[in-house]
């Protein structure tokens, strides 16, 4: 393939060896992990310490006066200072953890929606957002009458803002819920545009940060948003943890989402009150040990640095763009590097994705193939399917070399 030259401020080699499981070999081969934007590998240190938390600390949170109790307490809440500064956040209270972006999105459509949407009321996504940004606000508006509604995309799946003015004079926008980098083809958006645009409509702005937090700093008061959604598996952290950042007086506003013990203040056979902030939205017993390991993973990520982490994943993406790009019958989709995250999605003449993807499989490449959750994308482009490559600290250049060979392959097998 041709020559770039990948200059990266972080060494990615080095990194690799945080990482067991990219020692691995798949089908005989080394593994070539190509799927972060599915979700990322986890470092040592978010390993050791979920498990030293288990060891050494560990027992329910917010109940208990003993000292155990009191130090999970700390490395709990510890955790929540941490997804704070992260943002920039104003206080904890306005962080409020959740299973993942899921359902960080699901209780801002829920909580909020259900309570201030109506007919005569618009909703507003993107033709962008995966299904987890897209369906709840399309349901809600359902449930409230609620008029729902897509930003369109051009060619170059970049949104046409062009389109708000049509948008807005259709009715009152309430609510505009757009991703921050788009997961299925790697668009960049002008979130900081849009926030803006929805506040002068009076309405309220929630981002989905879910591929936007594990490559670049994001810090709420700047992005001008109300809510933002974080999923901490994305971010090299456990599964089962993720974060909803919202404005504390649209949290103190809302309605709980879930039921149950710790989000209550008292309970009386007539009547249940709140507890404050955030534990008014974190109902049960939480992802204790998931949210410890979170905060191992933040502090992973601040200790490489987001600039640097930023740097070199453009740097593969221009590698990869070029690579993939110049293979004959492989279309990329996407805008242009400058607005794209670490992301290449695209379709090989005659192929379908997930015959791409196992073949490079056999090759230990491992890939997305699929409509990766956002049919009317998939649809927009008049296709069903794609495949995915998706990169990290730890991705090499060589990795992106043995998937351009990889697909030379896949076309001789199919030819
Ligand atoms: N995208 C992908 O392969 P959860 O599952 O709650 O951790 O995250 C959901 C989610 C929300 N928003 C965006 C932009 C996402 O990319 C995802 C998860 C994965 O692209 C799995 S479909």
């Amino acid at each position: 393939m041709s020559e770039v030259t990948v200059l990266s401020s972080l060494d990615a080699r080095r990194l690799r060896a945080d990482f067991p499981i990219l020692g691995r070999h798949v089908h005989g081969k080394p593994l070539a992990y190509l799927d972060s934007a599915a979700s990322a590998q986890k470092p040592t240190a978010v390993l050791d310490i979920e498990r030293s938390f288990y060891e050494t600390s560990y027992t329910n949170v917010h109940r208990g006066v003993y000292e155990l109790a009191a130090e999970a307490t700390e490395a709990f809440e510890g955790a929540r200072e941490k997804v704070r500064a992260l943002l920039n956040a104003q206080s904890t209270r306005e962080v409020v953890f959740t299973r993942g972006a899921t359902e960080a999105l699901n209780l801002v459509a829920y909580a909020w929606g259900l309570d201030n949407l109506g007919p005569g009321d618009i909703v507003v996504v993107t033709e962008l957002e995966h299904h987890s940004n897209f369906v709840p606000w399309q349901y809600v508006a359902q449930r409230t009458g609620a008029r729902f509604t897509v930003i369109p995309v051009d060619e170059a799946a970049e949104l046409r803002l062009d389109a708000l003015d049509e948008i807005a004079s259709q009715g009152r926008v309430k609510a505009v819920a757009v991703g921050i980098v788009a997961n299925s083809i790697g668009t960049v958006n002008p979130v900081e545009d849009i926030a803006r645009w929805a506040h002068q409509q009076g309405a309220i702005c929630v981002l989905d940060a879910a591929q936007a937090a594990p490559h670049r700093s994001l810090d709420v008061q700047a992005l001008g948003c109300d809510f933002l959604a974080l999923t901490g598996h994305k971010m090299l952290g456990p599964t089962g943890i993720g974060a909803l950042w919202g404005r504390a007086e649209l949290l103190e506003q809302m309605a709980p989402f879930n039921l149950g013990g710790e989000m209550i203040r008292s309970v009386t056979l007539e009547r249940t009150t709140w507890n404050e902030l955030p534990h008014k939205f974190e109902a049960g017993t939480p992802p204790i040990a998931q949210a410890v390991g979170f905060g191992a993973a933040i502090d992973y990520l601040a200790s490489v640095g987001y600039e640097a982490i930023g740097c070199h994943e453009r740097d593969l993406t221009a590698y990869a763009l070029e690579g993939i790009g110049a293979i004959d019958g492989v279309t990329i989709l996407g805008p242009p590097l400058e607005r794209r995250g670490g992301i290449v999605s695209f379709v090989v003449d005659g192929i379908h994705p997930h015959d791409v993807a196992q073949i490079l499989d056999y090759e230990g490449v491992a890939v997305r193939a699929g409509h990766h959750c956002t049919q009317p994308l998939m649809e927009r482009f008049g296709i069903t399917a794609t495949t995915r490559a998706s990169f990290y600290l730890y991705t090499l250049e060589e990795e992106i070399d043995r998937l351009v060979e990889g697909l030379g392959r896949v076309k001789k097998t199919f030819a």
